[in-house]
């Protein structure tokens, strides 16, 4: 058996693989919608059109989607951009009293 000094633990290391490092992309999010009683169906429309972007009838989808199974996506986005579109829409939805809520998780 070859020989060891004591600072060799036995551990082989290898350099990381492309995958492993440069082509691995960040990880994305998605941003929830979630329905409520009192949002209006328009400001929730104006929302995913202003914020997140979709055009009129996708915006108006997204919102349906909500209002009738609970919650929806409204898009995805890296961590720190999904965080700033979730406190962007809370700021508006509050500085017109509704309660709306959003919620960002993991995509898959
Ligand atoms: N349920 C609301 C209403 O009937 C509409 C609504 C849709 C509210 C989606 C929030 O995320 C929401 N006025």
């Amino acid at each position: 058996m070859a020989e060891r000094d004591q600072s060799d633990t036995g551990t082989i290391t290898r350099t990381r693989t492309k995958t492993e490092r440069k082509l691995r992309k960040p990880p994305r999010y998605k941003v929830l919608l979630h329905n409520d009683d009192y949002t209006t169906r328009e400001f929730v429309v104006e929302v995913l059109k202003g914020v997140f972007h979709r055009p009129e009838q996708e915006a108006v989808q997204i919102m349906l989607h909500v209002h009738q199974n609970g919650v929806g996506v409204a898009g995805v986005y890296t961590y720190e951009v999904a965080e700033v579109k979730v406190r962007t829409v809370e700021s508006l939805a509050r500085q017109r009293e509704f309660p709306l809520m959003l919620s960002i998780e993991p995509e898959e």
